[in-house]
């Protein structure tokens, strides 16, 4: 459909991202009915580029091309969730509870801005070494890719999985630097609710859906426990021993606890109308490689050739 004619946001994103997760939970907490458009990691810049935006960079660990992104029907474009989560509740159907009550503003977007940085960028660290197996690795992942990917997913998330590994630097040292800020940053929300019901005063809020949401991959939050968005994480059991206790400690802590309860009382529905698949990626993702790989070899032919010159040496 061309995007003059589209009568519905456009949510582009990696379908297993916490922070799409948090924007998606958004959207449909707000009522709004959107198109998800998901792609694997690396093919997703393809999308964000071919949507024409270039804009996200909220956060060293992500691209100027980062998921999520909202393309509006007007052609605007909101690159981040927190901002998708504002516009959405700003443009809440009628009759949906307010995650962003004025008088709690403040608060939330003070709560928000720690767990966006804390909780967020560890989680992603952290969960990605709990599941670097393949066989894991590829259940996580590829049953959430859209038909054209999953079809050859264990390809595409095999070439990818490395380069996300590098680009983020996922070692057990920085999962377990990861580990230890996560117990900080759940201490700190536990903390919270010992004097509110919930993290931002006594009533849900974005606050809420964002721990949730960017906690979930390292709860290991499942279907049966109200993860309609992403049902293909492991239970407990099958990660590797050595993070079961961390995962299993963060679950039974106040604020692991509050993030069940969130994802059991207050994950609403999938407002998703639609989700669209675009064959056309594989075929952009495949040139990004090969351009990658083309650089790099010119690279290496250059640095040989300079090594080679007695003048330079
Ligand atoms: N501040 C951004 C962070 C988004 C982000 O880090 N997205 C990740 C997905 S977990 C991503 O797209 N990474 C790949 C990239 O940055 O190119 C937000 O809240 O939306």
């Amino acid at each position: 459909m061309a995007a003059a004619t589209r009568r519905l946001p456009r949510l582009i994103t990696i379908p297993f991202s916490h922070y799409c997760e948090r924007a998606r939970w958004a959207l449909d907490a707000a009522g709004i009915a959107y198109e998800e458009e998901s792609s694997a990691p690396l093919l997703h810049m393809v999308n964000v580029a071919l949507a024409g935006s270039g804009k996200g960079k909220a956060d060293n660990a992500s691209s100027s091309l980062s998921t999520p992104l909202l393309v509006l029907p007007s052609g605007e474009r909101l690159h981040d969730s927190g901002a998708i989560a504002r516009w959405a509740a700003d443009h809440a159907a009628e009759g949906s509870p307010s995650l962003f009550p004025e008088a709690l503003r403040t608060e939330i977007d003070s709560v928000e801005a720690r767990l966006h940085d804390g909780v967020g960028r560890a989680a992603r660290s952290m969960a990605y070494w709990a599941i670097r197996s393949p066989d894991l690795f590829y259940a996580v992942t590829v049953p959430m890719l859209p038909p054209s990917q999953r079809a050859v997913g264990g390809l595409i998330m095999g070439t990818i999985k490395p380069l996300i590994f590098r680009s983020l630097g996922i070692t057990e040292k920085r999962a377990l630097r990861s580990a230890a800020k996560l117990e900080e940053e759940f201490a700190w929300a536990s903390g919270l609710l010992e004097t509110r019901k919930f993290l931002a005063g006594d009533v849900f809020t974005a606050a809420d859906a964002t721990f949730a949401s960017l906690a979930a991959p390292v709860l290991l939050i499942s279907a049966a426990e109200g993860n309609v968005a992403v049902p293909t994480y492991p239970s407990v059991k099958e990660i590797d021993p050595a993070w079961r206790d961390a995962v299993l400690r963060l679950r039974a802590t106040p604020a692991g606890q509050h993030v069940l309860r969130m994802y059991r009382d207050h994950r609403p529905a999938l407002k998703r109308a639609a989700e669209i698949d675009r064959p056309e990626l594989l075929l952009g993702g495949a040139a990004l490689l090969a351009s990658g790989a083309v650089l790099a070899i010119a690279a290496l032919v250059w640095a040989v050739s300079l090594l080679g010159r007695p003048s330079l040496l």
